[in-house]
């Protein structure tokens, strides 16, 4: 057997530098042709700043252990600002060892908050100033005469910074420092530089904004949410050859300026003026005579912590489809995709010229440009030309969700060279892959993974276009598994439910959003707060992430006896504010909320957290927690059972939701359930096979069909073309998933202004089930993060292939079949170090083969098999199988 250890990572991230993580986890891949690869050993060593691992300086010796994904470091503590290179080799079950692998390494930021000598410093004259809507800038220059080993530079601002050493910008990071609940945590970022440092005088500039910090921020038109000044924080560590080290942070000495930003709001765009640009800024030979000082501010530095997901960059650049001109005049750039981020232009023309651009999502019925549903959000860049050539601009500090791009004030002709579009999000790994033989179920896809593109900037978003874009729990949690599949989210996810433990309520209540920016009444909704403990499992499940567990145990606690203490009854949830079934199509006119009774939701999700956190008490050995919870679950569900369904066990509330819920959490007696699937389907069935469910039902209602037997159904509804139905806003046009299965209506007309995001990924919750369901791949909860496999594909008549893929921590999971003219061909791929459990419905073993002919009983890999009931299951081990049917 021969085998390879790769794809080496610490706390998901190759390389990553600026970590502040004490005990940090390593992961790595095995690579191997062999079928039936398990790990039955490992060792890992790390040496301290020396990347030959000539002097080990925590060795794990041979560990027994078929554990390969986060392994806990356990040697001696750590040092702030020092590189540990590591290594790893396993030994698999032939006993042999592999090689070591490559070496990697991991730096470590601040790990003591007295570390930060630098002060927070912004304009003398901010926030008293006429001009508070500029953003800053901020310079300081410095000598050294000696040579750099290395230089690392660390950051944060109140407000967002762009930052660049001698005239050029370091880092391609965007949207800097993130946004986090920033009075109780405000990330810094750790920067190498070593390159951009010149043997002499040297110069440092900041570029500041407004963003999250203190520009204007959720519907309630709020600014300043986090504080009124904005300002900077830096510190340059400088290690020269000679072991000797400079440190430049800012301080008093700093220089600040406003300049040719007058303007830039996330949601409102951007005024920009060239003429008033400051060339060389970032440059020594600057002369910045006319610059006024800095003063220090009073803000903590406790709060700081280390970047902890993937930074948001411009990940891809559409060209422009088209320029319309539309029936009423206007001239009108297509993308030809919905999309987030920004236009990059070219522009010659006189000085002065003002340039006018305004982003927005569809087009009207008419073909006229749209912006009603952006509600206050302008999303509008004003350009005043310099002149004297070619000029060049993107926005900074904000970002706009569009498909179309108005321009007025254009000098000359146009020309679609001049224009490119740059996507911008959260660089999370593209994980999941999905295509089938279906083109619209293939477009519905995409237009998952681009609401994904467009809402996972920094934090998860609602949607990405008007005055709102902010991270509402419920939309959050029901789109994690969907958004799971697609790309890694641990990161991403992990930080935002750390926003969520620091902005939960002493009492345990949850925001509606997070980071939370609404009014202080805005908390604890059910099925929107239980992000707090739906969240961290679902990270759990698809990363096998124990961690994520105890750090949000406290949280997930204390949300279930918030919800403990409401009401009269500890074991019903009948009181208090919920959105209830939100936007489901049952809903009286008027009212988003649809018709399902607010308590019957509540106590569903109630017993379903419950029944999570007694999981997880039991996870963790909290073994007095373990039997509270399990114990108040029961009770919650025969409080549910009394409350909700009749004698005969029937449900009282003749909603699909209402149906989906209670199937979904298992709350009913287990003989009950055959009878309320089947009332289930028939009330799909009586509505023309078409659902009524909002936010609340439609995210689980494929996965309780396929379960209870109704696969068929399942199918149906996601294949129906007319509203409402997912394939009803492809045929309308839609690249991105919408808020309302109406958002345009039959006649072309819209939803209401009010609330009508054509790019809100709540609804795309159905990727889970293509990807779990129609693909069959998922994970045994018992071994979680796809340690240990699930494939079992559905093959109805709707399609006749499906390729799926996904990149879990162990490596490639496929799952691929195809009818033939006689039979089927079924191809997988089980990652070394994981098992597999296939269930192949319908198919008896006589008729499979693997591809070249041999009976798959005396297959390489089949650990077990059984044939029962039309159904074929097999235990596989890892490795790549070709079965023809
Ligand atoms: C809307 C948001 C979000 C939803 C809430 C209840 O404003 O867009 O999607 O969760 O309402």
């Amino acid at each position: 057997m021969d085998y390879k250890v790769e794809s080496l990572r610490c706390e998901y991230r190759k390389n990553p530098i600026g970590l502040d993580v004490k005990r940090p986890r390593i992961s790595w891949k095995i690579s191997s042709n062999y079928r039936g690869v398990v790990q039955v050993a490992y060792q890992i060593q790390v040496a301290v700043n020396d990347r030959n691992l000539s002097s080990v300086f925590w060795d794990s010796g041979k560990v027994e252990s078929d554990q390969s994904v986060h392994i806990l470091y356990k040697g001696p503590d750590l040092s702030s600002r020092t590189r540990y290179y590591y290594r790893v080799r396993v030994w698999c079950n032939d006993s042999k060892v592999s090689e070591w692998s490559d070496v990697n390494f991991w730096e470590m930021g601040f790990l003591d908050k007295s570390e930060w000598l630098g002060s927070w410093i912004t304009g003398e004259f901010f926030p008293k100033s006429t001009n508070i809507d500029s953003c800053l800038m901020l310079r300081k220059t410095f000598t050294f005469n000696k040579k750099v080993r290395k230089a690392r530079l660390y950051a944060s601002a109140l407000g967002l910074y762009e930052i660049h050493l001698n005239g050029q910008r370091i880092g391609d990071w965007l949207f800097t420092p993130g946004w986090t609940s920033y009075n109780k945590r405000l990330q810094y970022q750790t920067y190498d530089v070593t390159e951009l440092l010149n043997n002499e005088v040297n110069a440092i500039g900041a570029h500041i904004g407004n963003g999250w910090y203190k520009g204007n921020l959720a519907f309630q038109d709020q600014r300043n949410i986090y504080g009124q000044e904005l300002a900077l924080l830096c510190q340059l560590h400088i290690i020269f050859e000679d072991g000797t080290e400079d440190i430049v942070v800012t301080d008093e000495h700093w220089k600040v300026a406003t300049g040719p930003v007058l303007m830039s709001e996330i949601y409102h765009g951007e005024t920009y003026d060239a003429r008033l640009e400051r060339e060389g800024w970032t440059q020594s030979d600057y002369l910045d005579t006319d610059w006024a000082g800095v003063k220090v501010i009073d803000h903590s530095k406790d709060v700081l912590i280390a970047q902890e997901n993937m930074p948001t960059r411009v990940i891809e650049e559409l060209k422009p489809a088209s320029i319309i001109r539309t029936p009423s005049g206007e001239t009108v750039l297509d993308i030809g995709q919905n999309m987030v981020g920004w236009i990059h232009f070219k522009v010659n023309g006189v000085r002065g010229k003002k340039i006018t651009l305004q982003h927005a999502e569809v087009l009207d019925k008419e073909g006229n440009f749209y912006v009603g549903n952006l509600r206050a959000a302008k999303q509008t860049i004003n350009y005043v030309l310099k002149g004297g050539g070619e000029e060049e601009y993107e926005p900074y500090f904000s970002f706009y969700g569009f498909r179309y791009v108005k321009i007025e004030g254009w000098p000359g002709e146009f020309d679609l060279n001049d224009f490119t579009a740059k996507v911008i999000h959260s660089d999370n790994q593209i994980t999941g892959t999905f295509v089938c033989s279906d083109h619209m179920i293939n477009q519905l896809q995409q237009n998952i993974v681009w609401s994904q593109k467009g809402n996972f900037l920094d934090v998860p978003t609602d949607c990405p276009q008007r005055d709102e874009r902010l991270g509402w729990t419920g939309d959050a949690h029901v789109f994690m598994r969907t958004a799971s599949f697609n790309m890694n989210t641990a990161l991403f996810f992990t930080k935002w439910l750390r926003d969520l433990k620091a902005d939960q309520l002493p009492n345990g209540g949850v925001p509606h959003v997070i980071p939370h920016v609404l009014r202080d009444e805005d908390h604890s909704s059910s099925a929107w707060g239980d992000a707090a403990v739906i969240g961290p499992w679902t990270l759990y499940v698809c990363y096998g992430d124990k961690r994520i567990l105890e750090e949000q145990y406290e949280s997930m606690k204390d949300w279930i006896e918030y919800i403990r203490n409401q009401g009269e009854n500890e074991y019903l949830w009948n009181t208090g504010f919920h959105f209830g079934d939100w936007l489901g199509l049952d809903a009286k006119e008027d009212s988003y909320e649809g018709a399902t009774p607010k308590d019957l939701i509540a106590t569903a999700f109630y017993a379903y957290s419950t029944h999570l956190l007694g999981e997880v008490a039991r996870l963790l050995n909290y073994n007095g927690d373990a039997e509270k919870y399990v114990l108040l679950h029961h009770n919650i569900l025969d409080h549910f059972r009394n409350e909700f369904t009749t004698s005969n066990g029937s449900l009282i509330a003749n909603t699909q939701t209402a149906h989906v819920l209670a199937l979904m959490f298992d709350l009913l007696q287990i003989e009950d359930r055959p009878k309320v699937a089947d009332a289930l389907a028939n009330l799909i069935i009586e509505n023309n096979i078409h659902l009524t469910t909002g936010f609340v039902g439609t995210p689980y209602i494929c996965h309780v069909l396929s379960r209870f037997g109704y696969s068929d159904l399942a199918y149906k509804l996601v294949f129906q073309k007319d509203y409402p139905s997912w394939l009803y806003s492809i045929n309308k046009g839609a690249t991105t998933i919408w808020e309302h299965w109406d958002g345009i209506k039959e006649d072309g007309s819209f939803w209401s202004d009010d609330m009508n995001s054509f790019n809100h990924y709540a609804y795309g919750a159905v990727g889970d089930w293509l990807y779990r369901s129609v693909a069959g791949i998922d994970t045994t909860i018992s071994q979680p993060g796809y340690k240990h496999i699930n494939i079992s594909p559905s093959f109805e008549k709707e399609l006749s292939w499906v390729k799926a893929s996904y990149e879990s921590m162990y490596g490639t999971i496929r799952s691929e079949w195809k009818k033939l003219s006689k039979g089927m061909e079924i191809s997988l791929a089980i990652p070394p170090n994981t098992k597999a459990t296939v269930i192949l419905k319908g198919i008896s073993n006589r008729e499979i083969i693997e591809r070249d002919d041999s009976v798959i009983i005396d297959m390489e890999g089949l650990l077990d098999w059984n044939f029962d009931e039309g159904n074929i299951t097999l235990q596989l081990g890892s490795g790549e199988y070709n079965f023809i049917i």
